[in-house]
């Protein structure tokens, strides 16, 4: 599978109201605690959860790593994509595993390596052929996410959706330039401790139209009139966020730990700029 090969289509329809969800990052249990508060059931005949309203799911990816159950994670949107029930768009994660599955030489590192550990697991639990199907599927979901999602009511653009970022121009195009800038955001080089200089691309931002990203946790979810940031850094222990739309609400569900292994995360840092 190639890069190049079709990605699933840039608009989503969602007349019946839709949950935008920040960075899961393999916080399972957050995620289903957060999709229950939000009145989704699982509905036992499919395995699939489903709103009684017809509301739907929308992922702004980085699904997997850091967290302790990716897998799960993968499983949930490969069936609930497939149903029509979710979408998820394209990531800086989703796009190393994707690649990694794909058997292109990549270095798990970030988190990244616990899935490979996941699914060494699953394998020794459920075999070769079950495991097989897994990375295929995970594989294919990952692999053809749309780089950005304009979201739809009544065919009306209700929202942008994007993981890190996006230009104006990019809205509503596909290309590799986009796919990049939408998995990393506006990326100037690499600071002294290694972490990447990201530039505020939200500035740029000129559309009256609402562009609802994550990517760069913070602590509380970020509004300007037209963008809003909802990862809210679950896997640091803070908080997973949905948006919804049309209400224009948020509402979240508190991480149950920290799971990152990490002291310095990107939550204690904004803290510790706050006070300072
Ligand atoms: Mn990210």
């Amino acid at each position: 599978m190639k890069q190049e090969e079709a990605r699933r289509e840039l608009y989503f329809h969602a007349d019946f109201g839709v949950d935008v969800i920040g960075d899961i990052h393999g916080c399972y249990e957050e995620f289903i605690e957060l999709i229950e508060k939000l009145g989704y059931r699982l509905e036992p005949e499919s395995q699939l959860y489903k709103h009684p309203e017809g509301r739907k799911i929308l992922s702004l990816g980085d699904i997997t790593s850091r967290g302790p159950e990716s897998l799960p994670m993968l499983s949930f949107f490969i069936r609930h994509v497939k149903a029509g029930l979710a979408e998820m768009i394209e990531s800086n994660h989703g796009w190393k595993i994707a690649r990694w599955l794909d058997g292109r030489r990549v270095t798990l590192a970030h988190g990244d390596e616990l899935v490979e550990a996941e699914f060494l697991q699953y394998e020794q639990i459920h075999g070769k052929r079950k495991a097989n199907k897994l990375r295929y599927d995970s594989l294919e979901l990952l692999m053809t996410a749309p780089s950005h999602i304009i979201l739809l009511d009544k065919g009306e653009q209700a929202l942008i959706a994007v993981h890190a970022g996006i230009k104006d121009s990019y809205i509503g195009k596909e290309s590799h330039a986009i796919l990049n800038f939408c998995r990393y955001g506006d990326v100037d080089g690499m600071a002294a401790d290694g972490r990447p200089i990201r530039k505020d691309w939200t500035v740029q931002h000129e559309l009256p139209i609402l562009i609802v990203w994550g990517h760069d946790p913070r602590v509380e979810p970020e509004r300007n009139p037209y963008t809003l940031n909802i990862d809210q850094g679950c896997v640091f222990g803070g908080k997973l966020t949905a948006y919804r739309y049309p209400e224009d609400e948020l509402v979240s569900v508190v991480a149950k730990k920290n799971y990152s292994g990490k002291t310095d995360t990107p939550l204690t840092r904004e803290l510790q700029r706050n006070q300072t």
